[in-house]
Order: structure tokens, then C-alpha cells, then sequence
């Protein structure tokens, strides 16, 4: 096997451990825009089968009604629109994941408001996991923070990725978010990791923060050792009642360049164009997977928010030349 096929199955193994500083990344955004693409592009197709994207649907199986305080988000208790529901019926979960699968998809990500789940929420979202799972689908959850204990019981239900996003960078995390402090993000992440979990972690940006908060976010993530498996670039979708809702809109260059960092630094994961694709036109979708993105949110809604239609990512991906995968 050569070293770059090798890479492309064993990502973390092959790729020696790189420290990233934000001055680094900081380097790589104030490069002619040309320039950044075409190292993107190339580190891409080091690592990476260059036309194929993953497909990922999302569930939002409990909705609303969240403790925390997140500045972004439509399911705070404390700012969000939206309404709280009850954990979803696995019958709904199974039918969501089963219609998600025969249009393409290859993971189910279930998602929740909560801060963290109880032990007894778990019993229900394992038999959840298990489910999807028996259907040939790979497993995502997003719960919150988790508890001792609690990673292990997701591992042995067939969890196969945990999303614990860090959000923003360190010093603007305070900014955003006031209920809990990210350090508490990578205790979760590191219980995730010990029980053998694959790691989906990666944040927001137009969320007013500045082009070295973006890099620091960047650092951070790439530093990880090993860096995530699945790095979600999310672009703030402005959600109605949320502290967030009037945040100028960041220039789309700076979110094709955010994809081309993350690309650079982090050369052996998979890097999601995640939320904000339903605001983006064909042209800049088309930029992000140039710049190395390659996977996406499938479906016509993320949790609460709207996503393009399928219709309209296949129209996409038959105009590119680009296969799911
Ligand atoms: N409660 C869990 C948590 O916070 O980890 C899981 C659900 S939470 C909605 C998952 C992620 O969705 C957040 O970490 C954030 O990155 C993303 N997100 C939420 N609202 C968003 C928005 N309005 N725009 C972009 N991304 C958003
Ligand atoms: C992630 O990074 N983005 C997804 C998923 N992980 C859970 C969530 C995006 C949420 C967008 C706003 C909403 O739908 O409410
Ligand atoms: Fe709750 Fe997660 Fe939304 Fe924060 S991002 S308010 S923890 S659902």
C-alpha cells in the first residue's frame, strides 16, 4: 500500500503530530486567495478521493427548551423560538434514518437539546443507536456534555462518532456562551475518545468574531491529538430571537478560506460544510469543496433550521461531477 492510500484508511495513524499556532493559521487566511485554494487543493488530493463527498442526515430527536445559553442557537430555554418537545419514539427515529438512507445517506446524526443527557435518557438513545445502526447506517449523537460513565454506554449501544463541537475560539467562547466554560467541551471530548468513539468536533463562524479567533478556532482543533475524525465548519444560520440574530454577515471568501485552513491543518479528516448551505448559492458551495470540504448535511432540515433540498444537491453534485460517498 502506498502512503497516501494508507493515509486515506488510517488517517491518524500516517500523519505525523503537527503543532499549529493561530500565527501560522493566521498566515495561511492572508494568503492570495489563489494561492490558498491551490494548497488546499493539493492537500486535499494527498489525502483525500477528490470528487467524493460524505453524506450526513441530521434528526433533531429532542427539541427546544435547552438550560444553556448559547448565543447562536434557536433551542435555548432562555432566548430560542422554538418550542420544547418530548425525546422523539424510536418508531419516528427508525423511519427518519430508513428514508435517509435510501436517498444516499451514509451516517444518521441524532441530535439533542440538552445540556447533557441523563442516565436514563440513555437507555432511549441507545436503543435509538441500535436501531440505525442494524439499518447499515453509521451512528452520530449529539448530546451535550457527558458524564463518567456515560461515553461507554454510547460505545457499547454501536455509537460510531460523538459531535462536541468547540464552537469558537477560547477567548471569544465567553462572548457566546456564559452556562458552561469550554474547558468542560474537552473533558467530554476526551471521554469520547478513551472509549473509543470517533470524535465530530468543529464550530461556528459570522458569529462577528475576529479572522484570528477563526484561526484560533482552527489551532485548537488541529492540535487535538489526533484531531478530530469529522470537522463541521458550520456558518451561523441568524435564528430568530437569539443574541445572535443581527450578526453581520461574513464575507463569503473569508468562509471559503476558513474551509481551506481547516483543510490545510487538519489533512486527514473529513472537513462538513455544515450549517448555512441554504443560504449559499451553487457557485460558493462549489468554492468550499475546491477549498477541501468534503461532506455535507443532507436533507432539507438541519435540527430546527432549513437545509437545501436533496433535489437541489444532486442537481449540485451532477453539475460538479462530484459522487456521494
Ligand atoms: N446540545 C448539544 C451541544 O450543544 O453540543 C447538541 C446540539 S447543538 C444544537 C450542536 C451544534 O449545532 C452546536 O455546537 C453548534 O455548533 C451548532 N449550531 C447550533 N445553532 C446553530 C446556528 N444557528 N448556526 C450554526 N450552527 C449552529
Ligand atoms: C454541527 O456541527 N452542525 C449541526 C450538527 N453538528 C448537530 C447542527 C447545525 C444546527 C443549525 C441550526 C439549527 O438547525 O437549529
Ligand atoms: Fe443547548 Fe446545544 Fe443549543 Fe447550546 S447549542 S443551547 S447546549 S442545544
Amino acid at each position: 500500500m502506498t502512503a497516501t492510500a494508507a493515509r486515506r484508511t488510517a488517517p491518524t495513524a500516517f500523519v505525523p503530530a503537527l503543532h499549529w499556532t493561530t500565527e501560522a493559521l493566521v498566515a495561511l487566511f492572508e494568503l492570495p486567495f489563489n494561492d490558498l485554494l491551490f494548497r488546499a487543493q493539493q492537500v486535499h488530493r494527498q489525502n483525500h478521493e477528490p470528487n467524493a463527498v460524505q453524506l450526513s442526515t441530521l434528526l433533531s430527536i429532542k427539541t427546544g427548551g435547552c438550560s444553556e445559553d448559547c448565543g447562536y442557537c434557536s433551542q435555548s430555554a432562555r432566548h430560542g423560538e422554538v418550542q420544547r418537545e418530548a425525546l422523539l419514539e424510536l418508531d419516528d427515529v427508525v423511519a427518519a434514518a430508513r428514508a435517509a438512507k435510501d436517498k444516499g445517506a451514509t451516517r444518521f446524526c441524532m441530535g439533542a437539546a440538552w445540556r447533557g443527557p441523563k442516565d436514563k435518557d440513555l437507555d432511549r438513545v441507545s436503543d435509538m443507536i441500535g436501531a440505525v445502526k442494524a439499518l447499515g447506517l453509521e451512528t452520530c449523537v449529539t448530546l451535550g456534555m457527558l458524564k463518567d460513565g456515560q461515553a461507554e454506554r454510547l460505545k457499547a449501544a454501536g455509537l460510531d462518532y460523538y459531535n462536541h463541537n468547540l464552537d469558537t475560539a477560547p477567548e471569544f467562547y465567553g462572548q457566546v456562551i456564559t452556562t458552561h466554560a469550554q474547558s468542560e467541551r474537552f473533558d467530554t471530548l476526551g471521554q469520547v475518545r478513551e472509549a473509543g468513539i470517533k470524535v465530530c468536533c468543529g464550530g461556528i463562524v459570522g458569529m462577528g468574531e475576529t479572522r484570528r479567533a477563526r484561526a484560533a478556532l482552527l489551532a485548537e482543533l488541529a492540535n487535538m491529538s489526533p484531531p478530530p475524525e469529522s470537522v463541521p465548519i458550520n456558518q451561523l444560520v441568524p435564528m430568530p430571537g437569539t443574541p445572535l440574530e443581527n450578526a453581520p454577515p461574513l464575507d463569503p471568501f473569508e468562509f471559503v478560506r476558513t474551509i481551506a485552513v481547516a483543510r490545510i491543518s487538519m489533512p486527514g479528516s473529513m472537513v462538513r460544510l455544515s450549517a448555512g448551505r441554504q443560504e449559499m448559492s451553487d457557485e460558493l458551495q462549489a468554492l468550499c469543496f475546491l477549498a477541501g470540504a468534503n461532506s455535507i448535511f443532507y436533507g432539507d432540515k438541519l435540527l430546527t433550521a432549513g437545509n437545501p433540498e436533496a433535489d437541489r444537491d444532486e442537481a449540485l453534485f451532477a453539475r460538479l461531477g462530484l459522487k456521494a460517498a
